[in-house]
């Protein structure tokens, strides 16, 4: 008997992406880097009448790498068969860099055509990719080392206020300042909602072990990135060094599963980021890593994305609420998730990943 023709064999067209430059509410600092702007590019492609939407964060010459290298790569893929597609896009980047830019662009279409199977299945994204569960907590995460005191409480108070069970900030700039903004955070937080800090790799080791030891003291119980995450000896001695109560994270520049595989042995809790690693294809698999050491993992950044995926993540513990990203989805989405009580729940009445561009409010962040 042949088998009917549906629409969601129609071949995959007209992939192409623009870049949208947001200014923050206010300057942005962390452990090594300054900011005043975050770039979001958008992917979109169509099949069987309907069109898909990725995205990722990456400086706006990913939207060059979506058109000009991977556009040729995904016409006429199967539209049901996004790792096919992946392993193509993969293998065709070869001579232009796997990691970094690539990578990025590579989630972000990766994550549309996901979002573009899951509408020609009907289905939400957290459905389509198989769910495990429908809700996943978040931690409020900002805290940013450019605050005073007040923007620091008000920002993590409101996030205890909103049911967040965990929040974030960052550490290590001027880390003689860390004691001070780690017990105002603390008196906004309250006794109830957990602390966890970020230092971006601004530390070395033997400086790492002491500032942990503090840390913890002030009543962190979480810390990512203490050394730079290309150091992986040195995040694998801190684990076993510092404080029990002092979970080490790292995670958020891993580009690719083989490095997820590196990594895990080395944190108490493996972080990957599903706009950065290859997108839903390169994060389902690393569950399997995660499962397999027995990591818990932790989704960074992309709060939209990282919702639905972490529903379908069976090691997924729970999924940073960044507050620039938290701030871009909702000023340029239709339909970003809204936290409930501190749990991101993604909405499965809305097919794929829930999300439209709203056209007239992006153009004028167009780059
Ligand atoms: C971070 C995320 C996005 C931009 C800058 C810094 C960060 C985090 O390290 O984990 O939130
Ligand atoms: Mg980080």
């Amino acid at each position: 008997m042949q088998a009917s023709r549906s629409k969601s064999e129609a071949p995959v067209s007209g992939l192409t992406a623009r870049a949208f430059e947001v200014p923050t509410d206010r300057p942005e600092s962390d452990g090594t880097l300054e900011w005043k702007a975050t770039t979001i590019v958008v992917a979109e492609a169509e099949a069987g009448g309907e069109r898909g939407l990725g995205y990722t964060y990456a400086p706006a010459v990913a939207a060059e790498v979506v058109r000009t290298l991977l556009a040729p790569m995904v016409a006429g893929a199967d539209a049901l068969a996004p790792p096919a597609t992946f392993a193509q896009m993969r293998a065709g980047v070869r001579n232009a860099g796997q990691q970094g830019l690539c990578a990025m662009a590579i989630s972000a279409v990766d994550l549309c055509l996901w979002d573009l199977r899951a509408k020609l299945l009907g289905l939400s994204l957290a459905d389509a990719l198989g769910r495990c569960r429908e809700t996943i907590p978040g931690y409020g995460s900002g805290g940013f080392t450019s605050y005073d005191d007040e923007t620091l409480a008000t920002q993590l108070g409101g996030w205890a206020e909103a049911g967040f069970e965990r929040v974030k900030i960052k550490v290590g700039r001027e880390p003689e300042c860390d004691p001070h903004r780690i017990e105002v955070a603390r008196a906004a937080i309250g006794p109830g909602v957990a602390l966890m800090v970020d230092a971006n790799g601004a530390f070395e080791r033997r400086a790492a072990a002491r500032w942990a030891a503090r840390y913890a003291e002030l009543g962190a119980v979480y810390l990512e990135e203490p050394v730079p995450s290309a150091d992986l000896e040195g995040l694998r001695w801190l684990r076993d060094v510092v404080p029990t109560g002092l979970e080490i994270a790292a995670g958020e520049y891993l580009w690719e599963l083989a490095e997820m595989e590196r990594l895990a042995p080395c944190v108490d809790i493996l972080q990957a980021d599903v706009t950065r690693c290859g997108g839903p294809t390169a994060l389902l698999r690393a569950d399997g890593i995660c499962r397999a050491h027995r990591v818990p993992f932790s989704a960074h950044c992309a709060p939209q994305a990282s919702a639905h995926l972490c529903c379908a993540l069976e090691s997924a513990v729970h999924l940073e609420y960044f507050h620039d990203h938290s701030r871009v989805e909702s000023l340029l989405f239709d339909g970003a998730v809204v936290p409930e009580a501190g749990l991101l729940r993604p909405d499965r009445s809305r097919p794929g990943l829930g999300i439209e561009l709203r056209e007239a409010d992006a153009e004028r962040f167009r780059t």
